[in-house]
């Protein structure tokens, strides 16, 4: 009477077909090298944008704006935070997260104005670069980046309103000693109000 069950060479075809599934959901859900690529160079621009602002909030701190450096160095720590968030997430998607390389960020800012004003231009080109991200992911059907990609979108928009704000602000306040007095102090609460933003929530 012939056993009842799996014959020896079934049970080992069997293994190896279940193996060979396994090992096919793993790559399935292995980062798509095109979008580890531009994760990484995502990586970087979260890295040189921690560094901006922390020149930034370094050149407010020796000019007596004790206010404008607290609201940039917690910008800055948000920005190291993004890099963070990024390089977590590449390597548990099977990739590798490549710490960049820095170039040097300028020293010195001709006033607040400028700083603002490169501050607002650098979140617009953030913006624009997290959305090549997007694009990749979609081209490359990776739903998952894309969906982890979602909460830089609406950081973005929070950050760039923050920047429009702040630019609105010193508009009103042109060149008055007394206004950029109060907007030194003002911009504390901003920068209280940040720390427990989205950003800090992740
Ligand atoms: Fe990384 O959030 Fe702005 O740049």
């Amino acid at each position: 009477m012939e056993s009842p069950g799996i014959s020896f060479p079934g049970f080992f075809l069997s293994l190896w077909t279940g193996k060979a599934v396994f090992l096919k959901k793993i790559f399935k859900n292995m980062l798509p090298k095109k979008v580890e690529t531009a994760l990484n160079a995502q990586i970087e621009i979260e890295a040189e944008s921690s560094q901006f602002y922390l020149a930034m909030a370094s050149w407010a701190e020796c000019n007596g704006l004790p206010g404008v450096a607290e609201f940039l160095y917690a910008h800055s720590d948000e920005e190291r935070m993004h890099m963070l968030k990024l390089v977590k997430y590449v390597n548990e998607r099977g990739g590798h997260a490549v710490i960049p390389a820095l170039s040097q960020p300028p020293k010195t800012f001709k006033d607040l104005h400028f700083v603002f004003e490169k501050l607002l231009q650098h979140e617009i080109l953030v913006s624009a670069e997290i959305n090549k991200v997007v694009d990749v992911c979609l081209r490359e059907k990776d739903y998952s980046t894309h969906n982890f990609m979602q909460w830089y979108v609406s950081e973005q928009i929070e950050e760039e309103a923050l920047a429009r704000t702040i630019m609105d602000k010193l508009r009103m306040i042109g060149n008055d000693k007394g206004g950029m007095y109060l907007f030194d102090r003002d911009i504390q609460t901003l920068t209280a109000n940040t720390a427990g933003g989205p950003a800090n929530k992740a």
